[in-house]
Order: C-alpha cells, then sequence, then structure tokens
C-alpha cells in the first residue's frame, strides 16, 4: 500500500513509518516539524539525541535498503499544498498523527489553548474536506485518545466508541440506538480529540468516508523492533513536565535520582500500551478497513490499566527511587476505577506486551545512558489547569520554587 504517515516524524509516528516501511508498504511522512519547534520554545529537548527526519530517512535506507519519503507539509495552515500532494500520491491508506498531543501544553496559556484547538481541529478538517473533493478513497486511521471518554467511575466497562441507548418515544415505545459514548474531555487537548470525533462521524455520514479512529491509552516504552537497528533510529523519549508521560517520566526519574513526581494520592487510574503495540495495532486496523458508507470504526487502543501510585510503587520497589507526593496541577479526579473493553484488537491477534515483561529495566537502562541530557528543572510539571490550582502548586520536589507561579 502507498501510505502517507501525518505526523511521521513524532512519537509513535515515526515507529509506526519504520514498522509499515519494514513490512513493505511505501510511506511518505508528512510533518511541520512542529514537535521539534515546541522542544525549542520549551527548551527542553529529548531524552535520546535525535537526528533530522532527513538524516532518519537516509539511515533506514542504508540499514534497509527502503525508502522512506518525508514532505514538509503543514496541514492546519496549508490547505491548498496538501489538497495538491494527496491528489498527486492518491495514497491507499492515510495514518493522521498530526496534531498537538500533550494535556499539559494545551493548559499552558490562552494561547496555547488557541494553538491546540486551531492545529488539531483544522488539520483533520483540512484533510477530511481535501479527501472528499479529490474523490479519494483512502482509508483514514486516526490517532485518538481513551480520553474522549473521561476517566468516571461508572461501575461499567467503557465499550469502544458506541454506546447502546433505550430513547424512550412520544408514544410510550423504547427504541434502541448506539450513540458516540458521550465525551467528557479533561483538558483542551482532549476536547479536540472529541471534536475530531464529531468531524469523522459527519463526514463518514455525509460522504462515505472510510474512517477508523483509535482511543489509545497513555503509550509506555521508547524502542521498536525497527527503532533498535540503529542508534540513529531511536525514537524521540520526553521526560519534560509538559510532554512526558507518566510511566517513562517515572522511569526517567527513578534512573537519575529524582523523587518520582506523584500527582494528589496517585489515585487515577489510566490505561496503557506498549510503543510496540501501537505501532502492530496501527497495522492491524489498516488490515481491516470499514467499509464506504459505514460508521467510523473505533477501536479502544490499550492494553492494561493501572493507577499511578502502584506505578510509582513499582518503580520505587526496583529502583529505590522516593516518591514525591505533590499537589496537583490538573484538575481531574482524585481517584478512579476504569476498566475498558479491548477485544477488537484481542480478536484480531493483538499479543499483549505487559509491564512484567522486563521491558522497565531496558527504558532505565536508556534513560542512564542518556542521563547527562536531563535538565532537572524542566522534570516537574508546571502547568497548572486552573489560576487557582496554579498558586497551590508552588514547589518542585527538590524544594525550587516553580517559575510559573512566581
Ligand atoms: N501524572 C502524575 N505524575 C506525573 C505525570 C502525570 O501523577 O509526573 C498523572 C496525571 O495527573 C494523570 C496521569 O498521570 O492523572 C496521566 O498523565 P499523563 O501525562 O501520563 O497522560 P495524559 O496527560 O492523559 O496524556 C497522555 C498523552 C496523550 C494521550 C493520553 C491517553 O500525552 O497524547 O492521548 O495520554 S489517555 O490518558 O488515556 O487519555
Amino acid at each position: 500500500m502507498k501510505i502517507a504517515v501525518l505526523g511521521g516524524d513524532g512519537f509513535v509516528g515515526w515507529p509506526t513509518s519504520l514498522h509499515l516501511s519494514d513490512a513493505g508498504h511505501e510511506i511518505h511522512i508528512l510533518d511541520n516539524l512542529s514537535r521539534r519547534w515546541i522542544d525549542t520554545e520549551l527548551g527542553v529537548q529529548s531524552l535520546t539525541p535525535m537526528d533530522s527526519i532527513q538524516e532518519r530517512t537516509r539511515v533506514w535506507h542504508g540499514e534497509t535498503g527502503r525508502r522512506i519519503h518525508f514532505h514538509l507539509i503543514d496541514l492546519a495552515k496549508d490547505y491548498e499544498l496538501l489538497k495538491g500532494w494527496l491528489a498527486r500520491h492518491r495514497p491507499d491508506a492515510i495514518i493522521h498523527f498530526a496534531e498537538q498531543r500533550a494535556a499539559p501544553y494545551s493548559m499552558k496559556s490562552d494561547r496555547h489553548k488557541n494553538y491546540t484547538v486551531n492545529n488539531n481541529v483544522n488539520a483533520t478538517h483540512n484533510l477530511l474536506n481535501a479527501m472528499v473533493e479529490l474523490d479519494l478513497d483512502a482509508h483514514l486511521v486516526h490517532l485518538g485518545t481513551m480520553g474522549v471518554y473521561g476517566y468516571s467511575t461508572v461501575g461499567a466497562a467503557i465499550p469502544e466508541g458506541y454506546l447502546p441507548v433505550g430513547i424512550e418515544t412520544m408514544d410510550g415505545r423504547t427504541v434502541s440506538q448506539e450513540i458516540l459514548y458521550p465525551s467528557n474531555p479533561g483538558s483542551i487537548y482532549h476536547m479536540t480529540k472529541c471534536l475530531d470525533q464529531q468531524l469523522f462521524a459527519f463526514y463518514a455520514k455525509n460522504d462515505g468516508l472510510r474512517i477508523t479512529d483509535l482511543h489509545q491509552g497513555i503509550v509506555w516504552g521508547t524502542h521498536t523492533e525497527q527503532t533498535r537497528r540503529h542508534p540513529q533510529l531511536v525514537n524521540r523519549f520526553d521526560y519534560d513536565g509538559d510532554y512526558g508521560t507518566v510511566l517513562n517520566r517515572f522511569l526517567i526519574q527513578a534512573a537519575i535520582g529524582y523523587p518520582l513526581t506523584v500527582h494528589g494520592t496517585g489515585g487515577q487510574t489510566r490505561a496503557f500500551i506498549h510503543i510496540q503495540d501501537s505501532v502492530r495495532c496501527i497495522e492491524i486496523a489498516l488490515k481491516n478497513p470499514p467499509q464506504r458508507n459505514s460508521r467510523v470504526e473505533i477501536f479502544n487502543q490499550m492494553t492494561e490499566t493501572h493507577r499511578v501510585r502502584d506505578l510509582a510503587e513499582m518503580v520505587a520497589r526496583m529502583t529505590g527511587a522516593q516518591i514525591a507526593w505533590l499537589p496537583n496541577p490538573r484538575k481531574e479526579a482524585a481517584e478512579n476505577d476504569l476498566v475498558v473493553k479491548n477485544e477488537k484488537f484481542l480478536n484480531l491477534g493483538l499479543a499483549p506486551t505487559t509491564l512484567g515483561e522486563g521491558l522497565l529495566e531496558e527504558i532505565v537502562d536508556v534513560a542512564k545512558k542518556f542521563a547527562y541530557r536531563v535538565d532537572r528543572s524542566r522534570v516537574p510539571a508546571v502547568s497548572a489547569w486552573t489560576r487557582d490550582i496554579a498558586a497551590k502548586v508552588e514547589h518542585d520536589p527538590e524544594g525550587r520554587r516553580l517559575k510559573s507561579v512566581s
């Protein structure tokens, strides 16, 4: 297949591009490199040293003889460029990762809120619009988030996208319907993924587009089979308070002797998936497209659920790290249960990689190897969800006053 990977320079986009190239597909990465600019804005860098996208694809070609093509395009801003590219290349499938994906970054300021909404919603809409205009029958696979559901405890498992409901009619009958599970975003970033869902539902209904939305949990790990093949193919690995995600952060913190930054009681339960499974799921989704004129296909792309404090205690046991119980910079439930259905991927052959498989040590080893690149002052999460909360988040675990509230 000829596959366009939008956002193919990012944390999941890059290993997905390698995985699919390895499987024999023709890969075209479209990316505006915004993630690299955001590193510059925040004054942070990936724990792992990353080469330019051109250098990465050159090394891949040298290793495998396979070419990955790169096109510098901003989906949100360059509609005509995107449309022109799609008209010329007419890919069989499009994987859409090209969105700002960090909740804390999206909550940093009014400017960051605007950027996240404008970037994410316009990128998705420009793409759908161009596909219809060009009569392009490509299968669109989108990286959504488990966060569209919210994490509330309702005593029932979260279904894969759709919820059966009974609606009472005016003449006293009950009609059954399946609706999108009520969205309940916890950040501006998560809200943009809820808006994406509405765009997909409309374009599938109105124009018959074939769309799969993958509601992914928190990704952990860094290497995949392909990124291990050469030091310059290494994936990016974020540890800072905006882009680092919880388990990877704890592992890096343990490696550099920094207290593990648990927010609140650590009672938040979240869904997780290893990066290797993430790229496998995307391949499975590509092989199982929905029919034209059917509703959006939705998969829950996660393999396990864990409570944040259990993860911290596990990492502390494994490494001897200290735990810092910090005021929570986010507005979220202090404690929640989470049960998620994920039978669709399991039935299609996914064999989950779980936390107990020795991969945690591998991440600590990677973190130790590159510990010299870590700026400890960028570890605390300083982005507060409201002004009231900002006033409470005063010091980092090492006792320094945080800049954002000074
Ligand atoms: N947390 C801590 N300490 C930390 C970092 C986070 O206790 O140092 C807590 C947070 O308060 C939160 C939980 O851990 O309760 C998860 O935070 P996270 O930063 O790991 O994940 P999140 O902000 O939800 O976002 C990440 C990805 C996003 C993806 C989402 C999937 O950045 O792109 O969509 O995970 S999900 O969480 O299932 O919605």
